[in-house]
């Protein structure tokens, strides 16, 4: 059955893979699944034939045969259930992958959105430059303690997993903010994942839609 994925007619961030089809895109490559992509704008987004996918009018969503999922962390989870090679058989090193999934996307990636916010949206407001350190410390602290968790380990519980997957997504968007350069292990625990052939075609596909030059690899 084809896998059909949306993604942004133009990302806004002109490719870098900050936005969330990259990690679909990358849990399908690791998995070996070929997909199709169906581009959105954003006014498309939030018309009738794009709000029955998905409520909140936003990409990515997935589409296999009469299945349609919204959220990235219920669709990689998908891909991982369905497909060998993100999550392990050992029926609690399984959960415990499950859990760095859930650990990304409801406890280290809101502070990160967060600080995106403060600076992106609300950068002009009066009151950013007190807040921005407080939002930035938040951030911190919750890098510490992951810092803190992964050690000198490659990944996170062993073997790569759709935690790790997950995980490196939501760093990812610290990248330019250099907050991720005092966590030296964090860093190189994102540069790894980067460094995954799959990461690479995903990457790759997303920036050439945004750029209109078809991916090398
Ligand atoms: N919780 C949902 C999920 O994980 O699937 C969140 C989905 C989401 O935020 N989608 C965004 C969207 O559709 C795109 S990824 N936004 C349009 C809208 O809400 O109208 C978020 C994103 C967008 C852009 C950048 N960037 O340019 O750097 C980074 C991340």
């Amino acid at each position: 059955m084809t896998i059909i994925i949306t993604a942004f007619e133009r990302s806004p961030d002109g490719g870098k893979g900050l936005a969330r089809d990259t990690r679909v895109r990358w849990a399908l490559e690791e998995v070996g699944q070929p997909y199709e992509v169906r581009l959105v704008s954003f006014r498309a987004m939030k018309e009738p034939a794009h709000l029955a996918l998905h409520p909140f009018g936003q990409i990515p969503t997935y589409e296999e045969g009469d299945l349609a999922l919204f959220e990235t962390g219920s669709i990689v989870f998908h891909i991982a259930e369905r497909h060998a090679g993100l999550l392990p058989d050992n029926a609690d090193a399984r959960a415990r992958a499950i859990t760095w999934m859930f650990a990304a996307l409801n406890t280290v990636e809101p502070p990160i959105l967060e600080l995106a916010t403060a600076r992106i949206l609300e950068g002009d407001k009066p009151w950013s430059k007190e807040r921005l350190p407080l939002v930035e410390d938040r951030v911190r602290h919750r890098l510490k303690q992951l810092s803190a968790r992964l050690g000198s380990a490659d990944w996170l519980d062993g073997g790569f997993s759709a935690g790790d997957l997950m995980m490196v997504s939501v760093l990812l968007r610290l990248k330019s903010s250099g907050i991720l350069d005092g966590y030296p292990s964090l860093a190189d625990y994102v540069a790894r994942g980067e460094a995954r052939p799959a990461y690479k075609r995903a990457f790759d596909a997303q920036l050439a839609v945004n750029t209109g030059k078809p991916p090398t690899g």
